[in-house]
């Protein structure tokens, strides 16, 4: 068994130097409610081709670590009675133990970039949770020490979000708000809080990647875009949910990997569906965005 296994329009991408775009599967698995969570991962690639890069989506199958899924397999995955929602620490029993799951934000940028991959779209990073300053998503530590673009409407709404800001200040990553100032919030455009860094176009991200690269730090570079207005839900309004919905989570003993998966759930039942139509809209322009920041990524780099 290969340790990891590229589809064959992704290695052929990868040996020209065409720019491929990585995306995560935990969305799939336990982000997304079916059938939506496979509608979204199709909607995902076809973007990213749009745009003239090669989506590679990484999940673990049966064990093996793939990169780029053939459309059986996403299908496979999205219909999967009860994958493992896999984080960095859990990558070495899963394939250990011949299991299958979706990757997270942080296995995501682990496996991509062993593979020579540069860009990964994902919808919300992890962080640190509300009430719970000792529960820290391996997402950050992942930014901190993989150099990989990562791509992202921001960190979860349902976070502590100044804390989150705060540890990635703290862990050296770079966050850049795409055509905003301000650090935006998964399903709401903006959380107030002001961020040091902005870019407004794909070039720029491409120039601080290649200057991240000269200096030579080891960290990722956080793009965060901000949900189409249009489709975002307010902020102050988006706080009322939240503030309910953990503190049902709390009741209940939720904790855990099986937090962030329960409170997205929760979020999509109390707003009616419209966290879901944020995060479909959030996931596809991620995945543009990505595919353009790609493009001039490769190019940035050619001889
Ligand atoms: N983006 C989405 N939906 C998701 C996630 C991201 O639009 O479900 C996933 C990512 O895989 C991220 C994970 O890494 O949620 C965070 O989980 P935790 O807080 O347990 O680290
Ligand atoms: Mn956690």
């Amino acid at each position: 068994m290969p340790d990891i296994l590229l589809a064959p329009d992704v290695a052929q991408a990868l040996r020209d130097g065409h720019p491929v775009v990585a995306l995560e599967s935990a969305l799939i698995t336990h982000g997304l409610p079916r059938p939506l969570n496979m509608d979204v991962a199709r909607e995902m690639e076809e973007m990213v081709r749009q745009e003239g890069a090669v989506p590679a989506t990484i999940a673990v199958l049966e064990g093996q670590p793939c990169i780029g899924l053939e459309p059986e397999q996403m299908e496979r995955l999205a219909a999967e009675p009860s994958p493992v929602k896999i984080s960095l620490r859990d990558l070495p029993a899963v394939v250990a133990r011949r299991a299958t799951g979706g990757t997270t934000v942080a296995a995501t940028m682990h496996l991509a970039h062993r593979a020579g991959l540069r860009v990964f779209a994902t919808g919300g990073i992890g962080g640190v949770h509300r009430g719970h300053p000792e529960d820290i998503s391996a997402d950050l530590p992942a930014l901190a020490s993989i150099p990989i673009v990562v791509v992202c409407a921001g960190a979860k709404a349902i976070l502590d979000l100044p804390r989150t800001l705060e540890m990635l200040e703290t862990l050296g990553v770079p966050v850049v708000g795409y055509g905003t100032d301000t650090f935006p919030a998964f399903t709401s455009p903006t959380s107030g809080l002001l961020l040091s860094l902005r870019a407004d176009s794909p070039e720029e991200v491409a120039a601080m990647a290649r200057a991240r690269d000269d200096l030579g730090l080891r960290t990722a570079i956080l793009v965060t875009v901000p949900v189409p207005e249009e489709d975002g839900i307010p902020w102050e309004e988006a706080q009322s949910e939240i503030e309910t919905i953990v503190a049902q989570a709390e009741r209940e003993g939720i904790h855990g990997p099986a937090l962030t998966p329960y409170l997205l759930a929760r979020l999509a039942q109390q707003t009616d569906g419209r966290s879901l139509r944020a995060n479909r809209a959030l996931l596809l322009q991620n995945a543009r965005v990505a595919a353009r920041i790609t493009r001039a990524v490769s190019n940035s780099t050619q001889f």
